[in-house]
């Protein structure tokens, strides 16, 4: 299978992480929805990143729905608890995850595809406010009990916290002091030493297989 997208967008990164951590083959293209519509375009009309084109040829996007495809593949190996209530709480923390996620990139389109005098300064105040309340949230849960960040331990909540943390550190620090959350400070520390991260660094590189 074919996983399209650059590793600067959080999702296609935790996309490449996750499928080399459930042992899924796969080559990387890495194209911009930006600077290569087109090129993106020809494989997925929507222009959306990431999107995985399956061996059948089915064209998956979004990131969350393409992760579900990859856990059926990889079954019996999974990055998701399966007892409900830790399922729950992995539910939960990807919700905090993914809602500073999507925060974070609407601050960074805001600021950089809108000409100054279009922004709207509401607009970012309210999404900013969000950005912060979503991290602060997951910051208290993994105070009260984080996440294993060893290799054979982790799961899809780190991996998404983890690639989060970094991207939303590449993107917006000024935003996220990381003195205030020591606890995402530490987890994307441990995550990116290890194999699968760093085979998939953030940026415009190609995943090299760990
Ligand atoms: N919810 C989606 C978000 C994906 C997303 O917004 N990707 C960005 C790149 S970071 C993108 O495709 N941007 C181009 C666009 O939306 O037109 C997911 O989880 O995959």
């Amino acid at each position: 299978m074919k996983l399209i997208g650059m590793l600067d967008s959080p999702y296609v990164r935790r996309v490449a992480v996750s499928l080399q951590l459930l042992g899924l083959p796969f080559e990387h293209r890495s194209v911009s929805v930006f600077r290569q519509f087109d090129e993106f375009a020809a494989l997925n009309p929507v222009v959306k990143a990431p999107t995985l084109i399956a061996d059948d040829g089915t064209v998956l996007m979004d990131s969350t729905l393409i992760l579900d495809y990859a856990e059926a593949l990889a079954r019996p190996r999974s990055l998701m608890p399966e007892d409900p209530a830790a399922r729950a709480r992995d539910l939960r923390l990807l919700g905090l995850a993914l809602a500073a996620l999507e925060k974070c990139v609407q601050i960074v389109y805001e600021r950089g595809l809108r000409p100054p005098e279009k922004q709207h300064a509401p607009w970012v105040e309210r999404v900013t406010g969000q950005l912060q309340a979503a991290c602060g949230e997951l910051e208290r849960e993994l105070e009260r009990a984080p996440l294993p960040a060893a290799r054979d331990a982790l799961r899809q909540a780190a991996v998404t916290a983890a690639v989060g943390w970094h991207f939303m550190q590449q993107m917006l620090p000024e935003l996220l002091p990381a003195g205030r959350y020591p606890q995402l400070a530490a987890l994307s520390a441990a995550a990116e030493a290890l194999p699968e991260f760093q085979a998939a660094p953030h940026g415009d590189g190609t995943v090299q297989s760990a």
